[in-house]
């Protein structure tokens, strides 16, 4: 909390907005005070085919957590995000694509994405696609993407998009979780001049012999590449719609039905399938869009996450469709071909709000004002974060650069599992601290706690949990119902447990200070420990492995790994190369360890558990104060790292 000037409201930003602070203050309480009447009223912000009559239905009690928003109402989210902006919107811009090439660009209506949703929904239900069905997306970012999550959301399938960067053996592992009938890709995808070979790597994964779910895969042409085709099994994109209608009946979906499965990395090895449902998750997608952006209907709202995490799901796609907003779907990197590439695409589609992650900042802020050079970026008027904590030096670079020094910052804390946005600034009622996430949004109750659960009152740190339900969060594990409880409301009984550590400053701002879990956070992407961990065990010639974070100028947390070998193997930067590779084909390239440290044993108590808080300091050379070491088992391993850590 070292930053404490107070960025305020500008005046014009307060007179143009949605909601002032008088307006933020009455309304939070409300949402507080009667959280059933509050959330009966907001839940009109969507179209229902029947209404609701029931709202708040939940539970964190231990033993009977139970999570049902307007659970007696029906509504469809295509026709949510589509049919009922027709009649006002019809010729709206709807989607910006901008190609990885600056060259090539897009526009689609409201009225040419609705009838491109409507073909391809019947082109999912001619390949016997039917409600309740799951469909995995492996997809560049392409309209496409989306087209093809609404048209699933069309016609009541449950899909589960899959990070196109990951490799075929976590492609597979998602499949197979969720039983997925139908895979959605495209022959390739294109980023920062690179081809990736999309087709490719979901035939590899559907190779595999676990793998038996799948009987079709829909392939776009994007970039009408040559790939191997297995005839019966797969289908050109352009081939399903050809003959189809571009009219077809939403179909009525209860509150509660599933609407999306997306897995996330926890502590423990196996990726989560974090299961959202359709009414509760679109209302809160919906509103909070419309708040925290102060959505106008004039805004072009850019939000450069992929689809394949939770932030595309919300803030790309359906927050902003369901607002009639413009949405950019960018396919390309911020620094590609030159470092002013997103400076220029905001100048080229005259960005007015810009939603990004504090790793592609700090990329860009290590470039100075080449970041920016020949633009002019005054069509902004609203910046957001997300992704991970903001340093105050990046969030300044951001205000003064990127916003010309008068363009307010929504520094938005939230997680896969809440659906939205939970934690953040409001722009025309929350003045700013450079690094806090500041104030709770409409309905969430944060707390925080000690370790044995003790709610901190006042200026504290602590766990950060959250006390009470909200319409986005998600409703449970697919195909795990214990670890749901397990995993979120068992550390401390009667809470949402968050995973984040936090502080409350004296003004009630919170700032997350990361999490306190064995999550690791490498450029805004989520990853366990134990995944990494296991990626490189299934090495054959290494025996034991631990992982630890560190702190990354850019990435904002490095991976380092603690390797020991096999006997008889021997460590040398041949064997690092291969290592490194092998995890980037296990998992993806986003879990390649910057750092290997061979070693001959790792510090593990009597009782066998390696002691990652050793680990922890030893990897970033913090060993004047490593703690109680009196139930290791060997001692002696610790000061041998710490000399290996120093030649090294
Ligand atoms: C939306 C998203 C969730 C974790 C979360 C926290 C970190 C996200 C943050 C932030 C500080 C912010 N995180 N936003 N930390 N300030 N504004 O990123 O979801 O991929 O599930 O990651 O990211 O640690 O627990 P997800």
């Amino acid at each position: 909390m070292s930053d404490t000037k107070l960025y305020p409201v500008p005046a014009e930003f307060a007179q143009n907005s949605l909601l002032n602070d008088s307006a933020y203050q009455a309304m939070y309480k409300h949402s507080i005070n009667d959280p059933e009447a509050f959330w009966r009223e907001q839940g009109q912000i969507v179209d229902w085919i029947k209404p609701y009559s029931q709202v708040k239905n939940t539970s964190f009690q231990p033993g009977s957590i139970d999570i049902k928003w307007f659970q007696d109402g029906k509504l469809n989210v295509s026709a949510n995000c589509l049919d009922r902006h027709l009649k006002d919107n019809a010729n709206k811009t709807a989607i910006i694509w901008e190609g990885d090439n600056p060259a090539d660009s897009e526009k689609l209506t409201y009225q040419d994405v609705y009838e491109k949703v409507c073909q391809f929904s019947n082109a999912l239900k001619a390949q016997g696609i039917k409600k309740g069905d799951v469909v995995c997306l492996y997809m560049p970012m392409i309209p496409e993407a989306a087209i093809a999550m609404l048209a699933c959301t069309r016609i009541g399938a449950v899909h589960t998009i899959v990070f196109a960067g990951f490799s075929a053996g976590a492609l597979a592992e998602r499949i197979n979780n969720c039983g997925a009938k139908l895979v959605i890709t495209a022959d390739e995808g294109v980023r920062a001049g690179r081809i990736i070979r999309l087709k490719d790597c979901v035939d590899k994964a559907l190779a595999k012999p676990q793998v038996t779910s799948v009987n079709n895969v829909i392939v776009f042409a994007r970039t009408k590449a040559d790939i191997a085709w297995h005839e019966g099994r797969d289908l050109w994109w352009h081939d399903v719609v050809k003959d189809q209608p571009s009219e077809c009946e939403p179909e009525a979906m209860n509150a509660e039905d599933p609407l999306f499965i997306l897995y996330t990395s926890g502590s423990t090895g196996k990726p989560k399938g974090v299961l959202h449902t359709t009414g509760g998750y679109l209302v809160y997608a919906t509103m909070t869009f419309k708040y925290v952006f102060d959505h106008q209907d004039s805004d072009v709202f850019w939000c450069t996450a992929d689809v394949g995490w939770i932030t595309g799901h919300s803030y790309l796609v359906y927050g902003p469709l369901a607002n009639a907003a413009t949405t950019v779907l960018f396919e390309g990197v911020p620094n590609y071909p030159d470092t002013a590439r997103m400076s220029q695409v905001i100048d080229k589609h005259q960005v007015t709000t810009l939603y990004t992650a504090p790793t592609a900042i700090r990329a860009l802020m290590a470039k100075g004002d080449d970041a920016i050079a020949g633009t002019k970026r005054t069509s902004l008027r609203l910046m957001g974060s997300v992704g991970e904590p903001i340093n105050p030096e990046a969030w300044r670079w951001y205000y003064n650069t990127i916003g010309n020094s008068s363009t307010p910052i929504v520094d938005t804390w939230w997680q896969t599992e809440t659906g939205g946005i939970l934690i953040t600034p409001l722009p025309g009622a929350t003045a700013l601290k450079p690094g806090s996430a500041t104030r709770p949004f409409f309905g969430i109750s944060p707390a925080l706690v000690d370790n044995e659960g003790n709610l901190l009152e006042g200026e504290n740190e602590g766990n950060l949990v959250i006390l009470d339900s909200w319409p986005g969060q998600m409703r449970g594990i697919y195909g795990d119902e214990s670890r749901f409880e397990e995993a979120y409301f068992s550390t401390f009984p009667n809470m949402y447990c968050t995973g984040d550590g936090a502080k409350r400053d004296a003004d009630g701002y919170y700032w997350i200070t990361g999490r306190v879990d064995d999550v690791l956070n490498v450029s805004g992407h989520r990853m366990g420990t134990a995944e990494i961990e296991s990626a490189l065990v299934s090495h054959s010639k290494i025996a034991e492995a631990a992982v630890v974070g560190v702190p990354h100028d850019i990435k904002g947390q490095g991976i380092y790994a603690y390797v020991t070998l096999n006997a008889g193997e021997k460590a040398d930067d041949a064997l690092e190369a291969e290592v490194k590779q092998w995890v980037r084909n296990e998992i993806g390239a986003i879990a390649t360890p910057d750092t290997l440290h061979w070693t001959q044993a790792l510090p593990k108590t009597r009782s066998g558990k390696i002691m990652r808080r050793i680990l922890r300091k030893i990897a970033t050379n913090d060993t004047d104060s490593l703690g109680d070491t009196s139930t290791l088992a060997d001692p002696s391993v610790v000061d041998t790292l710490i000399a290996e850590k120093q030649n090294a």
